[in-house]
């Protein structure tokens, strides 16, 4: 067995946090010879209900898990840690302005930036899950003083997936078939789902569905399929975000596939028009631990224009926090 790798969880007890801790005690993430320690964050009314939680862990007898910490510390739970996930978030409560919902979650994501910069590991990786996922990463990357502002990423994972799935249903593929879907911008409506240069059977996607259905099935069904989930379930995604979440990890840690890539919301970097200060999602390869935007892939008038409108709203949620932007 291998070192256990420390895996720190925010809103451990919460509806995703609840998928994801059981699958990342399971080996999921990176196999049967990495055992974990997962290390818990709640708010204190949630801890009775985490404390469930570590029995039901406990009950597993998972033979890849090696600790269990819970806590409403955040300086305990990132001790240490190569790995957080950021799910556990404010929700949008009656009367609130997305302004509030911003800055509320504002107030937990740069104390939890803080804790990180002086607990975690210096190579640890971040990914925010909890909304408004890219601007909650910009807050806590700001606050990680010392760190590097590309060990932060958002989540658009679970859209990038659901694209593939959207995809493989049109064209009677399997997903695994399928390459170089990207979701692009912010994890909200405005996210840009792109086929431009997808493949499926190595064909391009583009010649297998027309025009219409893109833009008039695709695109909205993508955008919308969080609010679709919760109609149908009564419940927002949770096993899909939490497999997503640790789909991100796997490739963030073991690289890409050759000849695909995935979307990975990381700050901005003047690629594709869009200047530093956000935290825009891209299509990326992985190598060696770290990952690149891929760069030049050419954007018709149609894509430009949407990257533009998730661009500004981007720009508008920063503008709405950057008093908390250190
Ligand atoms: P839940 O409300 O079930 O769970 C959130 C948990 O976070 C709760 O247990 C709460 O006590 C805890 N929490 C709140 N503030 C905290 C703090 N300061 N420190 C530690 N824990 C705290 O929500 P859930 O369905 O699990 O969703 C979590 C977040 O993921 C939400 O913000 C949701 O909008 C977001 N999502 C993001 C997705 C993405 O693709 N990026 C998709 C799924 C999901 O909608």
């Amino acid at each position: 067995m291998e070192k256990p790798l420390r895996i720190a969880i925010t809103g451990a007890a919460g509806n995703i946090g609840y998928a994801l801790a059981f699958r990342l005690a399971a080996g999921n993430l990176l196999g049967p010879d990495r055992p974990v320690i997962l290390q818990m964050l709640e708010i204190a009314p949630a801890l009775g209900a985490l404390e469930g939680v570590c029995m039901e862990l406990r009950d597993c007898a998972f033979p890849t898990l090696d600790g269990l910490v819970a806590t409403a510390d955040a300086n305990e739970a990132f001790d240490q840690a190569d790995i957080c996930f950021l799910v556990g978030a404010r929700p949008r409560g009656p009367g609130m302005e997305r302004k509030d919902l911003l800055s509320a979650n504002g107030q937990i994501f740069g104390p939890q930036g803080q804790a990180i910069a002086a607990r975690a590991k210096k190579d640890v990786r971040v990914l925010v899950v909890g909304n408004p996922a890219n601007t909650n990463a910009l807050i806590a990357a700001s606050a990680a003083k010392g760190l590097d502002r590309r060990q932060f990423h958002a989540m658009t994972r679970l859209d990038h997936n659901r694209a593939i799935s959207q995809l493989a249903e049109k064209t009677g593929s399997h997903p695994r078939e399928i390459r170089k879907v990207t979701i692009w911008g912010n994890h909200s409506s405005t996210q840009v789902p792109d086929l431009s240069q997808a493949t499926v059977g190595g064909k391009p996607a583009m010649s297998l569905v027309d025009a219409e259905w893109y833009k008039g099935t695709f695109i909205p069904t993508v955008q919308q399929r969080g609010a679709a989930i919760i109609k149908a379930r009564g419940q927002s995604s949770a096993a899909s975000a939490a497999s997503s979440a640790m789909d991100h990890m796997r490739n963030w840690i073991q690289g890409t596939p050759e000849g695909d890539w995935v979307s990975m919301a990381v700050p901005a970097d003047g690629s594709y028009g869009v200047s530093e200060g956000v935290v825009f999602s891209y299509p990326c390869t992985c190598k060696g631990g770290d990952y690149q935007v891929v760069k030049d892939l050419p954007l018709d008038d149609f894509l430009k224009e949407k990257l533009a409108a998730t661009e500004k709203e981007l720009r508008e949620e920063r503008a709405a926090v950057e008093s908390l932007l250190g």
